[in-house]
Parts: structure tokens; sequence; C-alpha cells
């Protein structure tokens, strides 16, 4: 899957966006599949395009595409069909702050994540902003299906901590895979 991340970035490279209200993200984005999140001044959506190439984004690789079907359908949601791979890197430092993906067209479809090198912090939190938050390590080889009354709660990553793994040195990289369109 880290291979396959590389290939992704030499086509789609890692990049960090800008924010609607004008604020750079610490955490740096590619995508692959046929539809790839982006953000801007004008807000968030989905878009065909690789704003950076003017390209069509990668293609989404069989191996991810078929990790995210599989483990979709273990937790009951068979025929889990991704067209988005958000793909996300922190170096040390790195946060996500709170937040709610709500950009997807149908909340009915699950998010599947898989956290790969360096371990993380994941925040954990409830359907209201305020609400107290839970943390939980992510670790390299986690898969995790967030459908139902999950999906639209509040998580967000704690700074990533100076650490290193052997296939990706001091970055965590993690691929969300969604039915967008
Ligand atoms: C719970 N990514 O890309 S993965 C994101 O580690 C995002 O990069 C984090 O939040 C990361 O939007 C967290 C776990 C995750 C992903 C999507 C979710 C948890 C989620 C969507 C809804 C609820
Ligand atoms: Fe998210």
């Amino acid at each position: 899957m880290v291979h396959a991340v590389h290939g992704v970035a030499a086509q789609a490279p890692f990049r960090r966006l800008v924010t609607p209200g004008g604020l750079r993200m610490s955490v740096a984005m590619t995508n692959c599949g046929r539809l790839g999140w982006v953000s801007d001044r004008s807000g968030y959506r989905y878009d065909p395009i690789d704003p950076e190439s003017g390209q069509a984004w990668p293609a989404m690789p069989a191996l991810l595409r078929d990790l995210a079907r599989d483990a979709a359908a273990a937790a009951g949601y068979a025929g889990f069909a991704p067209d988005a791979c958000l793909i996300n890197r922190y170096a040390p430092g790195t946060r996500l702050s709170l937040h709610q993906d709500k950009d997807e067209g149908n909340y009915a479809h699950p998010i599947v994540s898989v956290s790969l090198g360096v371990s993380a912090l994941f925040l954990w939190g409830g359907a209201q902003r305020g609400d107290r938050a839970r943390r939980i390590p992510l670790a390299h080889g986690d898969v995790v299906v967030w459908g139902g009354p999950a999906r639209l709660r509040f998580h967000g990553v704690l700074p990533l901590p100076e650490a290193s793994h052997s296939l990706t040195g001091a970055l965590r990289i993690n691929l969300t895979f969604r039915k967008a369109g």
C-alpha cells in the first residue's frame, strides 16, 4: 500500500491546501480515484480534476480499492464502491482539527480509513463540536469503517509525535475511501 501511495504521489504530488478562511492546512493531501477532495478560497468540494495539474486524478489502484471494498463488506456494507480516495500525509507536529466529513453526497455510505506509518492519536468526538472527545491510537495497518451513526461524528488528529517507522520514516499516511459522487 505504501508503494501504491508513492505511485499516486508521483502523478499528483502531496500539497497543503488552503481553507476557505485562507489558512494553509498543516496536513499535505493528494487523491486518487474519479473524484478528489479539494479546498480553496471558494470552499470545499470533490473535483474530477486535480487543480494543480489540470488533469484527472490518478486511477485508484486495485489493491487499495479492493481492500476498502473488503473492509466495508466485513463491517456490513456489502457493495461499497469508492470513487474517491483522499490521502493525508502527516509530518511531525502536523494535526487535523476537529471536523465533520459532510462534502459527500450520501451519508448512508461508510468511509473506510487505513493508517500507515507513524502512529497518531485520533480524536473521536460526538455529534456536537463541544462533545468530549476520546483519544484513540491509530497505528500502522489499522483499518476502520465509519458508518451509521458514527458517520457524522466530529473527529480530528492530535499533532504527530516525532517517531520513525521502517516504511515511512517520520511520516504518517492516512487513506480515506469514500463514495463522494
Ligand atoms: C469518522 N482523516 O480525511 S481517519 C479525513 O487520520 C480525516 O487523516 C483523519 O478525518 C486522518 O477526513 C482520520 C479516520 C476517520 C476518517 C473519516 C471519518 C474517521 C471518520 C469520517 C466520519 C467519521
Ligand atoms: Fe474527516
